[in-house]
């Protein structure tokens, strides 16, 4: 039985999707295009985000974003992110693909690869420890990640911030933004199985084709009957 089929059928494992980018990239937008068009398909999935999703990971959320975390440095920031997503993935995100439901995570891991990894210079191994601990073996089955030129993304966010404050990662400077989107560039390079990486520089709805052609391409292409169109 083909992929699309097998996740419609009760009891079978949801699929598990994260939208990456940088600041303004359009993850919430395209998530919500998105989470619409799986309803309409029929296909039951939840929307959800990092840091944050459960109760208590969104007690941690409003810390980071707070900047509390940049204050201990590096590596206990990204303690923080572990503990949030340790919350989320036991409490939402494993429950809810165990149940067949489809999971659509603004944000996951490679966040904390690029932020904290590329961004932060927190060691690899680090990393590979916080993450056996947090997710295991647990990884999406597809990460679209949403590609635009800084100046772009910035103004975007600026232009829906509009006179309130900048948060902790919004306030870092453009050199910053540029480091993050080779970041993700490389981390799209480098696991192509499973990144997509898109130019989300055009309007919201051809964004959102292309992300619908990722999804035919990558989980729907083995399907042989009941594919959504
Ligand atoms: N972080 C971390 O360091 N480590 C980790 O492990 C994790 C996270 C998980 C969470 O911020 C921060 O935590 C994040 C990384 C760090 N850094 N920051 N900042 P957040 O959740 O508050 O924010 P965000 O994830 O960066 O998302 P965002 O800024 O809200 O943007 P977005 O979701 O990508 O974009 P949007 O809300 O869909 O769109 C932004 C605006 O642009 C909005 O007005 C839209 O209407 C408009 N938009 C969207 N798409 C388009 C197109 N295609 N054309 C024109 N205008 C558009």
């Amino acid at each position: 039985m083909g992929e699309a089929a097998s996740v419609k059928r009760p009891g079978g494992r949801g699929k598990f999707i994260s939208f990456e980018g940088g600041e303004g990239s359009g993850k919430s937008t395209q998530i919500k295009l998105l989470a619409e068009r799986l309803a309409a398909a029929k296909l039951r999935a939840i929307v959800t985000r990092e840091p944050g999703g459960s109760p208590g990971a969104e007690i941690i959320r409003h810390l980071v974003l707070s900047g509390m975390g940049r204050l201990l440095g590096p590596d206990a920031e990204t303690l923080l992110f572990a503990a949030a997503r340790d919350d989320h993935v036991r409490t939402v995100i494993q429950p809810a693909l165990s149940q067949g439901t489809w999971v659509l995570c603004d944000r996951f891991s490679d966040s904390t690869r690029a932020y904290q990894g590329r961004l932060g210079n927190v060691s690899p191994g680090v990393l590979n420890a916080m993450q056996r601990v947090t997710i295991g073996d647990l990884k999406p089955d597809l990460t679209i990640i949403l590609d635009v030129p800084v100046e772009v993304g910035l103004n975007r966010a600026a232009a829906r911030r509009g006179a309130g404050e900048p948060d902790r990662f919004e306030s870092e400077d453009i050199n910053f933004h540029q480091d993050l989107r080779d970041a993700y560039r490389q981390i799209a390079a480098e696991d192509p199985e499973r990144c997509v990486l898109i130019d989300a520089s055009a309007s919201p709805d051809a964004v959102a084709a292309q992300v619908w052609t990722a999804l035919r391409d990558h989980l729907f292409a083995a399907a042989t009957t009941a594919s959504p169109a």
